[in-house]
């Protein structure tokens, strides 16, 4: 079975692309348009195997999207590609609108146009899985959990542009009959995430001795799940996932950000034993909060659990432990990224 897998070169698509290929020796067309956030370094584990194809598109060239469904004729989309960062789209909210409306909107409808050329056994096997964000749910207070019927309330303009894509997944089901399936997952961690993203970004500022910017006091709260987890759980919705369904993915990980940024100076403490920035605790610094900082996310996973019968592997602490061995480890990978981004603050809306 040929996987077309959208955004293969980012942080979770290339967690997708390395299990596809690598541990599963499946087929994978990865059509990236390798933005800032996209690197072929990431899924170079597989890059020498005849099962992965690449292709250098924009999601919303309709014409170019046409072009790869006829060259590779997939039996199923993971459509991962997205703008992705909050403080981002604080900044700059058109490309947002553009690659996670506009994008979505074309691929669902080039692949319907496609679906609708198969023989009537592969259109019932086809699938195109969006994945998408618990951000689309808005914030929690203290207490409750997302589930696939919690209100869409998205509060920043990333969030707000991945609840359109949502809704226009769910249309192509609903009105076409595409046989679309939709994930909304909570916050992901682990190898190979451009260090913009709060953890990377903490990691990486500690082992230059450079401020640790926490936004707020640190209380707000997300429900890490580890990047692979979430690789094999996109998988498990993919081949047992029912079309039109909606499955909330989660690792049942909450912490307050000052916790997980405290957890990363004490493993750094460990691991740089001749530090001269040890306890790297005390970089921590209290910044300006993001406007319209989202309290908490906590997911309900249990709808996945039960029906298709997926739990997560990764235990929170050793999961960030590993992930801060790597970047230690893996200077090779984001070296050359600080050349082009140099963790300056994002998001203050000024830009
Ligand atoms: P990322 O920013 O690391 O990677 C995005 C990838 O998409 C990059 O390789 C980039 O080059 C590519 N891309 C961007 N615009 C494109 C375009 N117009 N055409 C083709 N390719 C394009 O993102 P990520 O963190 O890996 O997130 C992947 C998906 O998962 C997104 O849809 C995101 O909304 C969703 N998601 C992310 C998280 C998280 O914690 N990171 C959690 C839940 C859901
Ligand atoms: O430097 C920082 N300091 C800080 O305190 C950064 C970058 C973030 N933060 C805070 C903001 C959030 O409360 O840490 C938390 C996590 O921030 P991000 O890594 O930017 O993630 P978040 O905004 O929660 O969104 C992420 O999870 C859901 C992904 O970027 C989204 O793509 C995903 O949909």
């Amino acid at each position: 079975m040929k996987i077309l897998v959208t955004g293969g070169a980012g942080f979770i698509g290339s967690a997708v692309v390395r299990h596809l290929v690598g541990d599963l020796g499946m087929s994978v067309v990865n059509l990236d348009k390798l933005t800032y956030a996209g690197g072929l370094e990431s899924v170079a584990a597989v890059s020498d195997s005849d099962a992965l194809a690449f292709e250098q598109v924009d999601i919303s060239d309709r014409a170019a999207v046409e072009r790869v469904f006829a060259d590779h004729a997939p039996k199923a989309v993971m459509h991962l590609a997205a703008e992705s960062h909050v403080d981002r789209s604080i900044d700059c909210p058109s490309a947002f609108v553009e690659t996670n409306v506009n994008g979505t909107f074309t691929m669902l409808d080039t692949a319907l146009a496609y679906w609708r050329g198969l023989s009537f056994k592969a259109q019932k096997e086809f699938r195109f899985l969006h994945v998408s964000t618990d951000e689309v749910y808005g914030a929690l207070g203290g207490e409750g959990l997302f589930t696939e019927d919690s209100q869409y309330r998205p509060s920043s303009p990333y969030a707000a542009s991945k609840a359109a894509a949502d809704h226009f997944a769910r249309a192509w089901h609903h009105t076409y009959g595409l046989p679309v399936v939709v994930t909304n997952c909570s916050n992901n961690y682990g190898p190979y995430q451009f260090p913009e993203k709060m953890i990377p970004t903490m990691v990486l500022a500690a082992i230059a001795g450079d401020r640790l910017p926490v936004y707020g006091d640190g209380s707000n709260v997300r429900d890490w799940l580890h990047v692979e987890d979430h690789a094999e759980a996109l998988y498990t919705v993919l081949t047992k996932g029912r079309p039109g369904e909606v499955y909330n993915i989660g690792g049942d990980n909450e912490r307050r950000n000052l916790e997980v940024v405290e957890a990363i100076c004490a493993e750094l403490d460990q691991l740089l034993l001749n530090s001269k920035n040890k306890p790297h605790r005390n970089l921590i610094e209290f910044v300006t909060d993001r406007p319209g900082h989202d309290f908490r996310y906590a997911i309900d996973g249990s709808k996945l659990e039960r029906e298709l019968g997926w739990s997560a592997k990764w235990k929170f602490e050793k999961g960030l432990a590993e992930t801060v061995r790597w970047y230690l480890e893996n200077r090779d990978w984001w070296e050359p990224i600080q050349k082009i981004y140099s963790r300056g603050r994002q998001g203050l809306g000024n830009a």
